[in-house]
């Protein structure tokens, strides 16, 4: 036989239903699955190829990512980009500087975004560049793709990046 219903937990003690993204730290948690924030930090990727992580001197503190070859790359997904019209990347350089492609579905996909990044004198002098990006429609892994000249290293460090336009989830 069943006994009686446990009673339900009150909502005011209720466990949201977080989910641990990166799964290094800890700290990680957040809602990235569910809600689109403004701002997605870079060491949240879900895959990445030849890039390391370090604390960060930035504004806010933090872990940002570096020692970014030519080549290196870091994806996420899923990602959608609806109503979004650009990204806007918090990058510095005391080294080559570059670009950044972003690319739909695989390192060869269509890129619907570029952007340089200039080299701001220091690998802790912070600055901005956004990026216009073309909504492929519907949600894709995109992979942000690390360029400059082929052999080239120490390109940028990025902290994060903020999604630009009216798809941006209120907070
Ligand atoms: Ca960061």
């Amino acid at each position: 036989m069943v006994g009686p219903a446990r009673p339900s937990r009150p909502s005011s003690r209720g466990t949201p239903a977080h989910s641990v993204v990166g799964g290094r730290s800890g700290w990680r948690i957040g809602v990235e699955a569910v809600l689109q924030p403004r701002r997605k930090q870079a060491e949240f990727y879900t895959s990445q190829q030849g890039i390391q992580t370090e604390n960060t001197a930035d504004t806010g503190g933090g872990i940002s990512i570096g020692f970014i070859d030519h080549g290196d790359w870091i994806a996420f997904t899923p990602m959608n980009l609806q109503n979004i019209t650009a990204l806007d990347f918090r990058v510095a350089s005391a080294g080559t500087g570059g670009r950044i492609e972003l690319h739909v579905d695989s390192l060869a996909g269509p890129t619907i975004g570029t952007v340089q990044v200039p080299v701001t004198g220091g690998w802790q002098s912070w600055t901005n560049v956004v990026m216009p990006v073309t909504d492929p429609g519907g949600t894709h892994e995109l992979f942000f793709v690390f360029v400059n000249n082929p052999g080239d290293g120490g390109l940028f460090n990025i902290n994060w990046f903020e999604f630009v336009g009216q798809g941006v989830g209120t907070p």
